[in-house]
């Protein structure tokens, strides 16, 4: 039983050490807090969604299953975004903007977790016009926020 545990201990801290230094050689920030880093990880997560949903959509996979898996996604993760923005936590893409104008950040924040759990729903339900109105939406939530609080791509 201990060895057990121990085993499963081990496996845990390596996959964990190892997925660690795998964000680390790939990222630019390098250097930036965990608080940064774990922003960093939780849009990334949200953006290779929002891509594979669109891959399934348009029928770039044969997947249909798999729309309702990414917009789940999207919704249970969009919730967040509105903690990913601590006091000093500033640095990585986010502008200083954002801790000026809390509210208004807080505003945006639930915009993108609304359309993402609309998207959710009109996953659900199945039709596409439905499903093209609220991935829309949800880009536009993405992308507003990102114009005003996100420091341009190179
Ligand atoms: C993404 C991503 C963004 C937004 C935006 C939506 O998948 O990485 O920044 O969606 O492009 O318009």
């Amino acid at each position: 039983m201990r060895n057990r545990f121990c085993t499963i201990f081990a496996l845990v801290i390596t996959t964990a050490a190892l997925l660690t230094s795998n964000v680390l050689a790939d990222d630019d920030h390098a250097d930036d807090s965990n608080e940064v880093k774990y922003r960093h990880s939780v849009m990334a997560a949200m953006s290779d969604h929002f891509a594979a949903l669109a891959m399934v959509f348009t029928n770039r996979v044969d997947r249909p299953n798999d729309l309702l898996v990414h917009a789940g996604a999207l919704a249970k993760t969009a919730p967040l975004i509105g903690t990913l923005f601590p006091d000093g936590s500033q640095g990585g893409a986010a502008l200083p903007l954002i801790w000026e104008e809390p509210d208004q950040v807080a505003a945006a924040a639930q915009e993108a977790a609304d359309a993402t759990a609309a998207l959710a729903q009109a996953a659900a339900g199945g039709d596409r016009a439905t499903i093209t109105k609220a991935f829309k939406e949800a880009g536009n939530a993405c992308k507003g926020c990102h114009e005003r609080y996100k420091e341009e791509d190179d």
